[in-house]
C-alpha cells in the first residue's frame, strides 16, 4: 500500500511558530468557473525568532498565482511554493504584509474541505485543516487573528453573501456583480473561518441578551425549506438563554447566522457567528422528521452555539487538545437537553450511545486516549472517545467538585483563558485553583485509553452489623499503552435494605466516602460500613457516575430487586438491561435461560410498564432489549453474530408469548392524539408505543400485521418510520412491501431517502448485500453526498452485524470495495465507514479471518488516502 503521506505528528514535538499573524484581510472573487482568493496577511516575527528564520505556511492542493511583500513582488529565489507549502526563505525581521493570490475550483472539491459548492451554494469547511485549501496560512489553532473578508460574486447566483462577524459594507460591483465586507473583531484560529455565497431563503428572529443587547438571528436554507427551520430557530433561542442561566455566558456579536447545506462531512460546524449545518440537523416537519430528528436538531444547534465560548473564545493550542473543546461542549449540550427534557431519560440515552459506540472503540484496535499523543490524520480523531468519553470526564469532574465547585472552576476558566488557545492541563488547573482540589490523579482520564473494569465483592456480618464492600479496578492494555495506572473513579452509590428503602450507616473505614460518593483511587478499595442493620443490596455507579464496565457480582434476583426499588432511575434501567444481556449472551453460547429466569424478567418488565410513577419515555427505555451489538460486546470474544441474533429473538419471544395480549392492549391505548408535537411528553409516548411494537413484532405472530397497519395509518414520520424500520429489522413478511411503498411515497426528498437507505441496510436476510450493491450502483445514486453514503453503508457496518460479519466474507468485501471508490472522492467519509472493522477482534475465528482477508486485499491492491491508510493500519495491527 502507498498512502499520500506516512508522516506521524507527535504532541511532544509541539512548539510555537517563529512568526505570528497579526491580522488577516481576505478578498474573494467568486465566479461560476472559479474563485480567486487574495490574502493580505500582516505577519511579524516573535521576539525570540532569529533573523533569517524561514516562514513556512501550509497549503493543500493550492497553486500560487502571485506573491508580494509590502507591495513589492517577490523574486523567484525568495520563496518556494508547492501544493503543500509556501516558504519565504528570508522574511523581513519586522512586521510586514504578505500578499498572495491563488485560484480555486470549488466545483471540483469533492473532499468538502476548504471552499466547495453544495447544490449551487459556495460554502466552506475549515476545521481542522481546510483553511490551507483556501489560502497559504499558518493553519493551526494557536494562530489567532482578527479577519476582514470581502466577497464579490454574481448577484444572480449569490444574492446572499455571508462571513464571520458583523457586516460592515455592501454594494454593487458592476457587471451584475455585488460585494459584501464582513469583519470579525474576535481574534480566531483559521479553522473557525467561514464564508457562504448563494441564492438562499431565510427565516429571521432576534434574541435579547441578559445585558440587554439585541442579537439578530437568521437561518439560511434552500428556497422552499424556510418552513422547516423553525424548530432549529426555537432551539437556538433556548440555547442562548440556557447558557446565560447555567454558565453566565452571553453571546458577543450583533448577529448570529446559521446556514443549512446538503453536502457536509459531519453534523455541523461552529464557525464564529456563522454556523454551517448539515441540513439533516436543521430541517424538520412532522411528516418527514422523526422525534429523534427533532431531538438531534435541538442538541446539535445547542452544541454549536455553546462552542462560541468553549471552543471559539477559548480554543485549543493544538489538535491533540481537541477534547478540551469537544468533550466540554458535549457535556454542556447534554446538560442543556437534560434541563429541557427529562434528566434520567437523557442520561440513559447518552450512556446507551456511549456503550454502543465509545466502549467498542476503547476496547478495540482503534482505542486512543481522549487526549492522544500522536496521529497521522487528525480527521481520524474526531471520535466518540474525544467527544463522548470527553464529556464523561467533565461530568466526573462536576461530580467530584459538586455543582458549586464546578461552576467556580468554569468561571475561572472563562476569566483566565478568554482569547487564548490552551490545553487540557490548563483546564484542569482552573478547577484546582478555584476549589483547592488535587486533580493530579484525575487528569489520567485524559491520558489513558481503555474502559476501566470495576469488579465488586461484598459481605455482611449480622453479629457486628458491618457491611464490607470491595471495589477493584483494572484497565486492559490498549495499542501503545501496555501498562495502566489506577484512575480516580467517583462511585455514586446507595445501600438498599430488604424492604426496598435506602439504608444508612453509622461509620465507614478503609477509604474515602463523601456523602453518597466513594472515591475509588487505588487498584482496590475495601470499605467497612458499621451500623448497618440488615444485609443491603448495593446500588453502585448511580447515574452512571463513571464510564466503566461494572461486574457487580449481583445475581438476577438482586438485579430485579434493584429494577424495582432503586431510587436511582438510571440503575433501575441498567439492572434490567444487565439481566437481558446476561441471558442472551449465555444462550448464544448454548446455555439457555431457565423458565424461572425468564418468568422473573417478564414480571419485572410488566411491573415497570404498569408502574404509574414512571413516565413513558423511561418505560420505553426500560423495556428495550439490548441490541445484538451490545450483547456481542458483552460476550467479548469468539462472537457468532447469528447465534446472538437468534438468542435475542428467542428471548423476546419467550418474554412476550404469555403477555402478548396485554402488550397489544397497552400498544392500542398509547395512540397519541393529533396534532403532532415534538415535545418530550408526546415523543415519550410514541417511543413507548413503538417499543411495544418492536417487542410484538419480534415476539408474537401479530407483529407483521400491527406494523403494517401502523405504517399505513401513520400521520407522522416517527410512527411510519418506526413501523418500517422494525419490519425491516425483523424482516417480516410485509417488510419488502413497506420499503417499496416508502421509497415511492417520498421520492424526491433526500433526507427521507436516507431513512429508506438506513432501514434497507439493516435487513438481516441473505439478499441484503445484493440489494445494497444495486442501490449503490444505480446511475442516479448521489455517490458524492456524505449523508447518502453514511445512511447506507454506515448503517450496514454499524447495525447489521449478521450480514456485515458474514462468515463467507461477502459483507466485509462489499464494504472494502465501496471504500476504495469513496476514498477517491471523499477520504473522510471512506475512513469513517472503514472503522466498522474494529469489531474484528471479538468475532469468532472464521469471520475474523474473512474480515482480515478483505482488509489485506484493500491494503495490497490500492493506493489509499492518509485517512483510510491510518485506520487500516491500526485495525490490522490491533
Ligand atoms: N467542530 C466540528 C467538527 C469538525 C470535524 C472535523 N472532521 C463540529 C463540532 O464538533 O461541533
Ligand atoms: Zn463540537
Amino acid at each position: 500500500m502507498r498512502t499520500d503521506s506516512e508522516q506521524t505528528i507527535y504532541l511532544k514535538d509541539y512548539a510555537p511558530t517563529p512568526y505570528r499573524i497579526v491580522s488577516v484581510d481576505l478578498d474573494f472573487l467568486i465566479l461560476e468557473e472559479n474563485t480567486r482568493v487574495r490574502a493580505q496577511l500582516t505577519i511579524e516575527p516573535r521576539p525570540e525568532t532569529a533573523p533569517g528564520t524561514p516562514l513556512v505556511l501550509d497549503g493543500d492542493e493550492l497553486k500560487l498565482d502571485s506573491i508580494a511583500v509590502d507591495g513589492a513582488p517577490l523574486a523567484l529565489s525568495a520563496y518556494l511554493a508547492d501544493a503543500n507549502n509556501l516558504t519565504l526563505v528570508e522574511p523581513p525581521h519586522r512586521r510586514f504584509v504578505l500578499d498572495t493570490q491563488v485560484t480555486l475550483d470549488p466545483e471540483a472539491n469533492t473532499k468538502l474541505m476548504g471552499l466547495y459548492r453544495s447544490s449551487g451554494t459556495w460554502c466552506t469547511q475549515c476545521e481542522p485543516e481546510g483553511f490551507r485549501r483556501i489560502t497559504y496560512y499558518l493553519d493551526r489553532p494557536d494562530i489567532l487573528a482578527p479577519f476582514t473578508v470581502r466577497m464579490t460574486a454574481p448577484i444572480a447566483l449569490a444574492p446572499v453573501l455571508l462571513a464571520n462577524g458583523n457586516p460592515i459594507e455592501r454594494g454593487e460591483a458592476g457587471d451584475d456583480m455585488h460585494f459584501a465586507v464582513w469583519e470579525d473583531p474576535f481574534p480566531k484560529p483559521a479553522y473557525l473561518f467561514a464564508l457562504v455565497a448563494g441564492d438562499l431563503g431565510s427565516i429571521t428572529d432576534s434574541f435579547t441578551t441578559q445585558s440587554g443587547r439585541k442579537v439578530d438571528l437568521a437561518i439560511y436554507c434552500t428556497h422552499g425549506k424556510e418552513g422547516e427551520c423553525h424548530y432549529a430557530m426555537d432551539s437556538l433561542k433556548r440555547s442562548m438563554a440556557w447558557d446565560e442561566r447555567r454558565f453566565g455566558r452571553e453571546y458577543d456579536l450583533d448577529i448570529f447566522n446559521i446556514v443549512a447545506v446538503s453536502d457536509f462531512n459531519f453534523g455541523a460546524m461552529e464557525n464564529k457567528g456563522l454556523n454551517i449545518f448539515n441540513d439533516r440537523l436543521v430541517f424538520a416537519k412532522p411528516e418527514t422528521a422523526t422525534d429523534a430528528n427533532y431531538h438531534g436538531i435541538e442538541r446539535v444547534i445547542a452544541h454549536e452555539y455553546f462552542h462560541n465560548w468553549t471552543g471559539n473564545r477559548i480554543t485549543c493550542r493544538d489538535w491533540f487538545q481537541l477534547c478540551l473543546k469537544e468533550g466540554l461542549t458535549v457535556y454542556r449540550d447534554q446538560e442543556f437537553t437534560s434541563d429541557e427534557r427529562s434528566r434520567p431519560v437523557q442520561r440513559i440515552h447518552d450512556v446507551q450511545n456511549l456503550r454502543a459506540s465509545q466502549f467498542p472503540e476503547d476496547g478495540g484496535p482503534l482505542a486512543h486516549p481522549p487526549r492522544p499523543e500522536q496521529y497521522r490524520e487528525i480527521n481520524n480523531f474526531y471520535t466518540t472517545t474525544v467527544y463522548e468519553k470527553g464529556a464523561e470526564i467533565v461530568r466526573m469532574l462536576a461530580t467530584l467538585l459538586g455543582e458549586a465547585g464546578f461552576r467556580q472552576g468554569m468561571d475561572l476558566y472563562f476569566e483566565r483563558h478568554d482569547g487564548e488557545a490552551t490545553t487540557i492541563e490548563a483546564f484542569i488547573k482552573v478547577f484546582e485553583d478555584a476549589t483547592g482540589a488535587d486533580l493530579s490523579q484525575f487528569i489520567t482520564w485524559y491520558l489513558q485509553a481503555g474502559t476501566p473494569q470495576v469488579s465488586v465483592s461484598d459481605s455482611y456480618d449480622a453479629d457486628s452489623q458491618t457491611y464490607s464492600l470491595t471495589l477493584s479496578q483494572k484497565v486492559d492494555p490498549t495499542p501503545g499503552q501496555p501498562d495502566k495506572q489506577p484512575l480516580l473513579i467517583p462511585v455514586r452509590f446507595g445501600l438498599i435494605g430488604p424492604n426496598g428503602s435506602s439504608m444508612g450507616w453509622s461509620g465507614v473505614s478503609g477509604g474515602t466516602v463523601r456523602d453518597d460518593l466513594i472515591l475509588l483511587d487505588r487498584d482496590s478499595v475495601t470499605l467497612t460500613f458499621s451500623g448497618v442493620a440488615n444485609k443491603p443490596v448495593p446500588s453502585l455507579f448511580r447515574g452512571f457516575s463513571a464510564p466503566v464496565k461494572l461486574s457487580s457480582g449481583l445475581d438476577q434476583a438482586d438485579l430485579l430487586f434493584l429494577a424495582r426499588h432503586d431510587s436511582d432511575p438510571f440503575n433501575r434501567w441498567d439492572a434490567l438491561q444487565t439481566v437481558s444481556t446476561t441471558l442472551i449472551a449465555a444462550a448464544a453460547k448454548g446455555r439457555r435461560w431457565s423458565d424461572a429466569d425468564a418468568d422473573g424478567l417478564r414480571q419485572a418488565l410488566v411491573d415497570t410498564l404498569e408502574n404509574p410513577q414512571l413516565d413513558h419515555a423511561f418505560k420505553a427505555q426500560a423495556i428495550a432489549i439490548p441490541s445484538e451489538s451490545v450483547v456481542g460486546r458483552h460476550i467479548g470474544s469468539d462472537v457468532d453474530p447469528d447465534a446472538v441474533a437468534a438468542a435475542r429473538h428467542d428471548l423476546i419471544a419467550t418474554l412476550v408469548g404469555p403477555i402478548a395480549e396485554k402488550l397489544e392492549s397497552q400498544y392500542d391505548a398509547l395512540v397519541v392524539p393529533e396534532p403532532y408535537s415534538p415535545d418530550a411528553g408526546q415523543a415519550g409516548r410514541r417511543s413507548l408505543r413503538n417499543g411495544l411494537l418492536n417487542l410484538l413484532t419480534a415476539g408474537s405472530d401479530r407483529g407483521n400485521a400491527l406494523a403494517s397497519a401502523q405504517y399505513h395509518a401513520a400521520a407522522n414520520m416517527t410512527d411510519r418510520y418506526a413501523a418500517m424500520a422494525i419490519s425491516a429489522h425483523y424482516w417480516t413478511g410485509d417488510a419488502p412491501a413497506l420499503l417499496g411503498d416508502f421509497r415511492t411515497r417520498f421520492a424526491g426528498d433526500p433526507l427521507v431517502f436516507d431513512k429508506w437507505l438506513t432501514a434497507s441496510a439493516q435487513a438481516p436476510d441473505d439478499g441484503v448485500i445484493e440489494r445494497l450493491r444495486a442501490i449503490l450502483a444505480a446511475p442516479d445514486f448521489p455517490r458524492t453526498n456524505p449523508n447518502r453514503l453514511r445512511s447506507l453503508l454506515g448503517a450496514f457496518v454499524m447495525s447489521n452485524p449478521t450480514q456485515f460479519a458474514r462468515a463467507d466474507g461477502a459483507g466485509f468485501r462489499f464494504i472494502t470495495e465501496a471504500v476504495v471508490e469513496i476514498d477517491k472522492v471523499n477520504p473522510q467519509v471512506a475512513s469513517r465507514i472503514l472503522t466498522g472493522f474494529r469489531i474484528l477482534p471479538i468475532l469468532e475465528a472464521r469471520r475474523r479471518e474473512a474480515g482480515r482477508a478483505a482488509l489485506e486485499a484493500l491494503k495490497s491492491q490500492h493506493i489509499l488516502s492518509r485517512n483510510v491508510g491510518e485506520i487500516l493500519d491500526r485495525i490490522l495491527a490491533g
